[in-house]
Order: structure tokens, then sequence, then C-alpha cells
């Protein structure tokens, strides 16, 4: 993450989420109601809890662009959480007064001012109190929270356009949830059609037992994990190197994939199943013809050899474990007295494989974006696309 920078701030039932997104070339058209359709489609999914019917993500641009197009400068971003309302002075800045009350502390989702002090399994928990030393877990549950990924989707938003300059959109579906496998691939023509089924599953008859499995999950007060891909059509090829580790495009885009909470595993192309075939079933043919140019007649390296693209589709896989919070109990240990007990329930999702699939989307985006304006530069979005083009007409020429 060199040539577009992003950060991200707040807490889960703080005021705000805040993000900055710097290195965006001057002149890409971008709108606040494009982002918030990303917001939208982050929201949904089915397995998701009660906190989605609070929120209504929307995004106010508050540097960085002008008029509706970028400027250069960095690009500033808020998410507002309405749910922060109801935490009172819970998340405040400032120590609250004496006798100060939050409102909402007798609920069963963690809305209150009692310090929290038994750890979950599974989560940021234990180890974010150790490692900061806070005697009250809320600290870090409340930056743990995968909440946080709505100021990823809202960069990822701008980061979608700006490969869209360059004729690149991607896209993801679930590919399996427990154990219930879809049979679906994810074409370019199917794009516009991964958020028709509530589970985010391209094949309809999967998607019913997918379905099923976090009805069954929920019912158990279990939680459900699953596969996501993501497939981004269209990018240029000649983006990343095999001169060194970290100009690898396959080692970044690994990297965004596995800084989303809750990710265990990634595969680039055939991943995993090519460590059980031969060579000769798995590397792609190469090709050539007047249209194309240098092409591969098959794409099992998923978009990526020798850590640069190829110009065939990214293909990337990753593993979601089930979410942490369970609603029946397993063992853990209290902070401080080290009194064996049972794990507290606070308000979760039961199953966020669907929504998760937009975040790696949105993480997939910037670190491809990243790697595209490291290659080819530009100050300007005609600078890049200009790069682009440069490079294709000397591929051309070879
Ligand atoms: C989350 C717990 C839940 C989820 C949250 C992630 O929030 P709450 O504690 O308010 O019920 O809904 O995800 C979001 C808020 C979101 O927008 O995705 C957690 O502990 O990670």
């Amino acid at each position: 993450m060199d040539r577009l920078r992003w950060l991200t701030a707040g807490e889960s039932h703080g005021p705000q989420l805040t993000a900055i997104l710097e290195g965006c070339p001057a002149g890409l058209a971008v709108s606040a109601a494009e982002i918030d359709a990303q917001l939208a489609r982050r929201q949904k999914g089915y397995g998701r809890g009660e906190r989605q019917s609070i929120e209504q993500d929307r995004v106010e641009i508050v540097g960085g662009v002008r008029h509706g197009r970028t400027t250069g400068a960095p690009i500033a971003l808020v998410v507002r959480n309405r749910d922060a309302a109801n935490w009172g002075d819970v998340l405040s800045a400032e120590m609250p007064g004496e006798g100060a009350e939050a409102p909402g502390a007798a609920t069963d989702f963690g809305a209150g001012a009692k310090p929290v002090t038994i750890p979950r399994p599974g989560h940021a928990d234990l180890g974010g109190a150790l490692l900061y030393d806070h005697a009250d877990i809320r600290d870090v549950i409340e930056r743990a929270s995968a909440r946080e990924t709505a100021a990823r989707v809202a960069c990822g938003a701008v980061a979608r356009r700006l490969l869209a300059e360059v004729g690149c959109a991607l896209g993801s579906h679930v590919v399996s949830v427990g154990e219930v496998d879809s049979k679906a691939t994810l074409t370019e023509e199917l794009l516009a059609h991964t958020d028709d089924d509530p589970v985010r599953c391209l094949d309809p008859e999967a998607a019913a037992r997918m379905r099923a499995a976090i009805d069954a999950a929920a019912e158990a007060g279990d939680t459900a994990g699953g596969d996501i891909e993501v497939v981004a059509f269209g990018y240029p090829p000649g983006v990343g190197s095999y001169v060194q580790g970290d100009r690898r495009l396959s080692s970044r885009l690994a990297q965004a994939v596995l800084s989303v909470p809750a990710m265990k595993g990634v595969e680039v192309g055939l991943g995993f199943a090519a460590a059980r075939l031969p060579g000769s079933r798995v590397h792609d043919p190469l090709a050539w013809d007047e249209d194309r140019g240098y092409h591969r007649l098959s794409n099992h390296a998923g978009g990526v050899e020798g850590g640069i693209s190829t110009g065939e589709p990214v293909v990337l896989r990753a593993a979601m474990k089930p979410i942490s919070t369970l609603r029946s109990p397993l063992g853990t240990v209290e902070l401080g007295t080290h009194e064996p007990l049972e794990s507290r329930y606070e308000r979760a999702d039961v199953c966020a494989v669907p929504a998760a699939g937009i975040v790696l989307e949105a993480v997939v985006a910037l670190a491809l974006a990243d790697a595209l304006l490291e290659r080819f530069g530009g100050a300007t979005v005609g600078d890049l696309v200009g790069a682009v083009e440069a490079f294709a007409a000397r591929c051309a020429r070879r």
C-alpha cells in the first residue's frame, strides 16, 4: 500500500467511522450516491443480526472531491453510526460527568457502562486486553468489530471507479456456507446478478441449502462460515513484478484478503487444488492471435503469473471462519480474577459471509488500484489511462 493509501478510524458504537484515501488521481467522477450503493450492498445478506436494522449507512464526502470530481487531494469520508444514539456516553472521548448513565444499560447487547471483563473465545478480546493493558474489554471490542469494514467499503467504492476507467469491473459470490457448496461460476455477465439472492450465491439450489444451514446454525445458538470468490475482469496485464517478494501482485492481494476480519485462508486461481494436480493440468497454455495478442487458453493461474497480472480475470477465494460470538457459550476465564466461566453473548450476526463478499471486493479493488497506480502512475485519470494504453500498444508490437 504505497501509491494509494487508506486509513480508517472510529468505534462500532462511537459517533462515526472516518476514512482517508490518499493518492487517487485527479479528475475521477465520484459521488456519494455511488459510494452509498456499495454501503447498502454490505448491509444486506442472509444471517445478519439486528444491528443492520438500526443502521442505514450513508457516506459524507468531506474532502478531496469538488463538484463531483476528485481534485488529487486526500479524500475524506465519514459514515455515521446511528446506533451511537443508544450508547449514551459509553464511548465518549470525555470522562462522563458524575451520575451520568448510559441509556440502554439494561439491554442484552452490551450497551452499558459496566466494564466488560469476560473475553469471548475467537475474538480479539483477550489478546487486545493484554496487548493494550485494558481492564475493560469494551476498548477492544469497539475497534475490533467488523463495523469498521463499512469505512473500507466506502474507500473501495472510489477504487472501483478508478478501475472502471481502465475497463476493469469486479464482483464476488458465495461459493460455500458450512458444508454446502455452490456449482456456479462468476462470469462478467453475471456481475449484475450477484446480489439477487440474499446469500449471494449464484447456484439457486445451493443457495436454498445455504439459507437452511444458516437457519440451523441460528437455531442451535451457533454460527456459520464459508468461502467467497472475488473475480476482477479486465484488469490490465503487466501489473506487479517477480523481482521482489513484496512487489508480487499475488502477495499484495493475499495480504488484502487476510486483512478482512475473520478471513483464515486465501487462494489465487486453482489455489490449494493445484497442489494435488500434475503440472500438465495446472499450467495455462500460451497463445497469440490478431485480436487478443498474447493470451492464455485457460486461467488456472487466476490472472497472476510470476507475480504479474496476465490480463486474464484475477480470481481469488477467501475462507471466512464462523462468527466468534455464539449464543451457546464456550469456556472462558475472567480477566483479572482468572475465574473459569462460560462466555457472554453480545448481539451479533449468525453468518456474515454474504456481506463479507462486499468487503473483500473493496479491499481487492483498493489493492488492485494501488498496484495499478504504482505501475502506471498518473496525477490525473487521463495520465493513468494513457499509460495503460501505451503499454498495451508496446505489447502489441512484440
Ligand atoms: C460485530 C457485531 C455486531 C455486528 C457488527 C460486527 O454489531 P453490534 O455489536 O452492534 O450488534 O452487526 O457489524 C456491524 C455493525 C456492521 O455494520 O457490519 C462484531 O462484533 O464484529
